[in-house]
């Protein structure tokens, strides 16, 4: 006999509370557990209380209190705590029960997940959920891949708690094995890309034009009246707060440290390892390292003064806002360039319009424009990049001129700009039907024999640069 809930949940922290919160909202019986059974208690007795909400306090009672096939998602911290958390549930689940991981895992630990619970006839989601508490909460973006039967039978629940665009909701079958986690971690480098733009958008604006925070809340809040982009919503927000203690802006109390928990840095392995162009975001990832190396900066800015620098007018702000659209719009080409590669080289069969679709809403990334990126791989499936098509391709013939004078403003005035210089580059470089990699050929060639081509002629070639023999 199996239990009467329609779904369990495992992992009562943020995500997790607020997730199986958003499930019994939309109508299911949820069981849940967490390994400090205190946390469970105090969930049941406070934000669950009077919910249809069912606590165990054993993985034995939690997996009794589950209709069959179990459906039972974790909301536990990746790495070894899912796989912890697998092996204590295994002995109390039946063939065909599913195991919906929807924590942030690396890909590779949900490739091998898959193959093993496979083997003991447990169909398996890895599933990436987006957009932070609020959205697990009110409806995430869910990227689910994995076994296919086992979408189907969650489907219903997915799409009731997933967050909603006039398209439908924000969930869709992504593909088989790792396909939802690896569309996740691409999300999650793409949100490096842009927050980096945004935060050296600010430090032009702040230290070239001298603007209070509170002047640059109204003008991000401007610029998003175009994009539509949550992060540059929370960014005109953030201008905005107060300290409570003291009343200053608190955005001028908070250390300038970054932090991360990985997603962007296997984002960028992964790209080196595929050998796709990242510039962007790989300049993001390396920005929250040099951030913190917050003792050398200190020794480095008593040991160089910063260059004089002319202060930058406000009649530079549109030039500014054209040049985090664009940019913008790069990093988000840098991500959908990896997917497209990712899904050959492991088969996934990625359907880009729709991932581009669930991106719309309840996610971090979410932006107009997904829209207009859903739009081209609907329209032109065989495009070689978002940037090459309509509007986007007229945007940059157009304006690709502000975010060179973005740059080179930045530079001469010792802003440090990585994210928007790396985008002019990756623009510049793709853009340029020379590139000087013929004299690295050369070199290659000159010093270790490994050949080059001819633009004149096919074949494989080597020239006696040197005679060694009589040095
Ligand atoms: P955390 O990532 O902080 O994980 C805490 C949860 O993991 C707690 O329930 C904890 O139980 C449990 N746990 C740990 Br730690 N080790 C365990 C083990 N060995 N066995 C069983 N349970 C264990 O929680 P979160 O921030 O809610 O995130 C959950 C997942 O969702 C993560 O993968 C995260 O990357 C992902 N995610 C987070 C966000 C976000 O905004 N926070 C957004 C999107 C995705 P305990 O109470 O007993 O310690």
């Amino acid at each position: 006999m199996g239990g009467k809930c329609d779904i369990g949940l495992i992992g009562l922290a943020v995500m997790g509370q607020n997730l199986a919160l958003n499930i019994e909202s939309a109508g299911y019986q949820v069981a849940v557990y967490n390994r400090t059974s205190a946390t469970t208690e105090e969930f049941i007795k406070k934000r669950a209380d009077s919910k249809n909400i069912i606590p165990a306090y054993s993985l034995e009672e939690f997996a009794g209190l589950l209709q069959r096939p179990r459906k039972i998602i974790l909301m536990v911290k990746a790495g070894s705590p899912v796989d912890s958390v697998i092996e204590g549930l295994l002995p109390y689940l039946d063939k065909g029960d599913i195991i919906i991981d929807g924590g942030n895992s690396f890909y590779r630990d949900t490739e091998r997940r898959a193959r093993e619970l496979k083997e003991k006839g447990i169909r398996f989601l890895g599933t990436g959920i987006s957009g932070g508490e609020y959205g697990a909460l009110h409806g995430p973006s869910i990227m689910p891949g994995g076994d296919e039967s086992a979408y189907w039978e969650v489907e219903e629940i997915f799409s009731r708690i997933a967050a909603r665009t006039e398209g439908g909701p924000c969930v869709s079958y992504l593909g088989t094995g790792s396909a939802g986690h690896y569309v996740k971690m691409v999300h999650n480098g793409i949100e490096y890309g842009v927050m980096e733009l945004i935060a050296e958008s600010y430090d032009l604006m702040r230290k070239g034009m001298g603007l209070s925070p509170a002047e640059m809340g109204d003008i991000f809040r401007k610029w998003n009246e175009k994009q539509q982009s949550y992060l540059l919503e929370i960014a005109g927000e953030i201008m905005d707060r107060e300290d409570p203690e003291t009343g200053k802006p608190l955005i001028d109390l908070i250390s300038d440290v970054a932090s991360q928990k990985g997603t962007g840095k296997w984002t960028v392995q992964e790209a080196l390892e595929l050998g796709v162009p990242l510039p962007v975001i790989t300049a993001a990832v390396y920005a929250r390292y040099l951030s913190a190396y917050k003792g050398e900066r200190e020794e480095f800015s008593r040991a160089f003064a910063a260059p004089e620098r002319e202060v930058i007018g406000r009649e530079f702000l549109p030039v500014l806002e054209e040049a985090l659209y664009l940019a913008t719009v790069i990093a988000y080409a840098e991500g959908m360039d990896l997917l497209k590669r990712a899904s050959l080289e492991y088969g996934y069969g990625l359907p880009f319009a729709e991932i581009a679709r669930i991106w719309q809403d309840g996610c971090i990334i979410r932006s107009r424009l997904l829209k207009q990126i859903q739009r081209i791989y609907k329209e032109e499936q065989g495009v070689a990049s978002i940037i090459l098509s309509g509007e986007f391709s007229r945007d940059f013939a157009e304006r690709v001129g502000s975010l060179r004078r973005t740059v080179s403003l930045a530079i001469e005035g010792g802003i440090p700009v990585p994210a928007f210089s790396a985008a002019l580059a990756y623009f510049d470089s793709l853009r340029a039907r020379e590139l000087p990699a013929n004299l690295i050929q050369a070199q290659r060639d000159y010093f270790g024999a490994h050949t080059y081509r001819r633009k004149d002629k096919e074949g494989t070639f080597h020239t006696e640069w040197q005679d060694i023999e009589n040095v």
